[in-house]
């Protein structure tokens, strides 16, 4: 026991020697006796009806074991793979089915599935698979997709519009009015292809014995996975356990209930073995959701000295031919954030989803946010340039003033605490921003080849997606809790269970500093117990940041309970009134006699063998807790890049990041620093690098690494970070998520 506290201490990521050793269990590590492996046959085409599918000759094929196409299955589905976010009442759902039978809508669309008694033979046979495809016409363009005679994506729907939400607040037309300038710009989002270092991989298996099917996957959301893959293959949800093991990052992508993990699943159940899949590159790149892909058409109305009167966002969403398990949602996340940091009288946005013969898109890091934050700064900066005024003038002018309680934005939702004047006057000064300016002036009037550009950013975005009315509200179910079990156990070490499922954020680390702390032991008497739907039941999984401002609060509170309940055993033990008794460092002790005293292991023994407890008690030391937060949190910042452009060649270098952020009172500040490094290499790749290429007949030209350009770490500058604290009042830690702030 030790009285230090270990919340934004430097503890060390306890996750790190297996990782970095090789001892962590990735799905593809998993064998099993008996084991069966599969691959799919893709479409080669963007667009096509199937006329015929032989899959006779792929049957004959050494090592394999069975051929099947969505015929073959029909009967294993109880429902199509779900759309989980109904953003309006009449969104166009398409039917989705793990296979599809009728005609083939994007580049990798999967046709049939050979099953093998290794990988390689399922693969070698996938060419033995006659497919008679009747080319139809493509379109990969959103604007051309809403033209009338357009080719359909989906020809039971009529149209290729998935649907057009609206988003009214405050008079626009009025605000427009009076403006004194207006500025309008067309923005395009391309698409980007998540690199999770560990691609996507699933195992399925009849438990021996019991029964019950056993799914392992590299998902960011055991739970959700277990909910839904119940439902689409028929299957009691108490006969179903998910475990995601170690899982090599997701950025989203992995936050997806996908039809090769209900295809596993159905396999094992057919064939009575266990199977696996396992995802390569390639295969990523067509077959995971890829992210962003809107055109942002946004317009800002402004008084001639710089205040911003009202904003105007049309916006066309890329669905790509399928709706994923969020896909419709994404860009609405993106609606409440267009207004950013800026406070003004009204704002209007009207979004519209549209099918392509691409990818499905889904929640890609940020998933809608980044892109609102990419189009506010830009038209702010576009608006500085059209008054001749100061980029950081014109965002400090519109800031809100310094705030700690909940205040209504132009969308219409609440922030939680904002402090961006001290952010932005931290960050000036951590780049010497005078001095840049005088540097760029120099360079300018020089006519030096190199010339220098500053580029700002001053964000917020909504972290922490969590109150499950206003999840429901906005049609995505609700559910938006977490839950978390604190357990001391008889020796006084801790279990933590927790329903966030971590796949690189390093939230065993996070949640024993909670849990020690709350109890007074070391973060290394702490297990964490994660990812498993057996040995975790309750749980809403990792995304949105939402893992510390929702389950590591719920971790803190469940450990409150725990002491609540030591206190009342360590009164009876010291033989003092509950209202005398002190806690601190692990130790109880009765006010004005410290030497009366117990530890927290001491209670906890005594709680467990029971011989001696208040009248009426329980036995043992635990608690359990579901935190559903009243709001979202806001992290903030203020972020400035420096480059230097080579005006005869074009080249961008990357001279300096300065970042100031705020995610209020930090738990790890390795952790988040790590976060802010790899977001802000995300915006980067985007920015310079990475973009997912379709040519006119809906062929991926970025399929591979060597195309589709991932920065390494030569092309990603060192970062200069600060932070500020700025406490949330969403929850009793005053936390702010962190992971795609960056
Ligand atoms: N943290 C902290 N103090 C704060 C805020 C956060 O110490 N004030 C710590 C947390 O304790 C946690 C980590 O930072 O260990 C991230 O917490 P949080 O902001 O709650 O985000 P999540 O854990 O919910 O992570 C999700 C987020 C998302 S949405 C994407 S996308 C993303 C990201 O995390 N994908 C990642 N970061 C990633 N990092 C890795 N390595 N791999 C991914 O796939």
């Amino acid at each position: 026991e030790t009285a230090e506290r270990y919340v934004g201490g430097g503890v060390l990521r306890k996750e790190d020697p297996a990782l970095v050793t090789g001892r962590a269990t990735w799905t593809d590590n998993i064998k099993l006796p008996g084991m069966l492996h599969f691959a799919l046959v893709r479409s080669p085409m963007a667009h096509a009806r199937i006329n015929s599918i032989d899959v006779s000759a792929a049957r004959e094929q050494p090592g394999v074991v069975a051929v099947f196409t969505a015929e073959d299955l029909r009967e294993e589905w109880a429902a199509p793979i779900p759309c989980g976010w109904q953003v309006t009442e009449d969104l166009r759902v398409p039917e989705h089915w793990p296979l599809t039978g009728d005609k083939v809508r994007y580049l990798g669309d999967p046709v049939a599935v050979v099953v093998a008694e290794d990988r390689y033979a399922a693969k070698d046979a996938l060419e033995f698979v006659e497919v008679d495809y009747e080319p139809l016409d493509v379109v990969t363009d959103m604007e051309e997709a809403l033209k009338e005679g357009a080719p359909l994506v989906h020809e039971d729907l009529g149209t290729n519009e998935c649907y057009t939400w609206p988003l009214q607040n405050g008079d626009i037309e009025e605000a427009f009015s009076r403006a004194d300038v207006v500025v309008k710009e067309r923005y395009i989002q391309q698409r980007l292809i998540p690199n999770a270092i560990e691609p996507r991989a699933t195992v399925a298996q009849r438990e021996p014995g019991r029964g019950r099917f056993v799914v392992y996957s590299a998902t960011q959301v055991p739970h959700i996975a277990k909910s839904v893959l119940a439902s689409s293959c028929g299957i009691p949800e108490q006969d179903l356990r998910v475990i995601a093991p170690d899982v090599g990052g997701g950025f989203g992508s992995k936050l997806n209930v996908y039809a090769e993990e209900a295809i596993c699943l159905v396999l094992t159940r057919k064939l009575g073995k266990p199977v696996k899949w396992v995802e390569d590159r390639s295969e990523n790149y067509q077959g995971t959701i890829h992210g962003r892909g809107q055109i942002q058409d946004i317009e800002l109305a402004a008084t001639s000295d710089g205040k911003i009167l009202g904003m105007k966002v049309r916006l066309l969403a890329d669905m790509g031919a399928y709706l994923q398990l969020l896909t419709p949602g994404i860009p609405i996340l993106g609606a409440f954030m267009y207004p950013g940091v800026y406070t003004f009288g009204a704002y209007h946005c009207q979004i519209k989803g549209v099918f392509t013969n691409k990818t499905p898109t889904d929640a890609y890091r940020g998933a809608g946010r980044p892109e609102a934050a990419y189009a506010v700064e830009r038209i702010v900066d576009a608006l500085a340039r059209r008054l001749d005024m100061d980029p950081a003038e014109v965002r400090r002018k519109n800031f809100y003033e310094p705030f700690d309680e909940p205040t209504g934005t132009p969308a219409g939702i609440q922030y939680d605490s904002f402090n961006l004047q001290r952010a932005l006057d931290r960050v000036l000064e951590l780049a010497d921003y005078e001095g840049l300016r005088e540097e760029q002036r120099r360079r300018r009037e020089s006519g030096d080849p190199v010339q220098l550009g500053i580029g700002f950013s001053t964000y917020t975005e909504i972290c922490g997606i969590a109150p499950s009315q206003v999840a429901a509200a906005l049609g995505g179910g609700g559910a938006g809790w977490e839950a978390a079990s604190v357990r001391v156990l008889s020796s006084g070490k801790v279990e933590v269970v927790t329903g966030t499922s971590p796949h690189g954020q390093g939230h065993v680390t996070s949640w024993s500093q909670i849990a020690a702390d709350a109890l007074g032991v070391s973060p290394d008497d702490v297990e964490v117990i994660h990812g498993d739907t057996a040995s975790a039941p309750w749980g809403r999984d990792t995304y949105g940041s939402r893992s510390l401002p929702v389950g590591g609060v719920a971790v803190y509170l469940a450990a409150q309970k725990v002491v609540e309940k030591a206190k009342k055993i360590a009164a009876h033990m010291l033989e003092a009134a509950e209202g005398d008794i002190e806690f601190e460092g692990g130790r109880f002790s009765v006010r004005g006699s410290p030497d009366r005293n117990v530890t927290i292991q001491q209670v906890a023994g005594a709680a467990f063998l029971a011989a001696d407890l208040p009248e009426g008690m329980e036995p043992g030391l635990s608690a359990e807790t579901f935190f559903d937060p009243p709001n979202f949190t806001f992290p903030f910042g203020a972020h400035i890049c420096v480059v230097e452009v080579d005006t005869e060649t074009g080249k961008v270098r990357i001279r300096d990041y300065f970042a100031v952020d705020d995610c209020g009172p930090v738990v790890n500040p390795q952790i988040v620093d790590g976060q802010l490094h790899g977001g802000i290499a995300q915006g980067i790749a985007q920015a310079l690098y990475e973009e997912a290429v379709y040519d006119e007949d809906g062929n991926l030209v970025t399929g591979s690494m060597v195309d589709y350009l991932v920065p390494g770490a030569p092309e990603v500058p060192r970062y200069t970070l600060e932070r500020t604290v700025t406490p949330s009042p969403s929850n009793p830690m005053g936390v702010k998520g962190v992971g795609e702030a960056g």
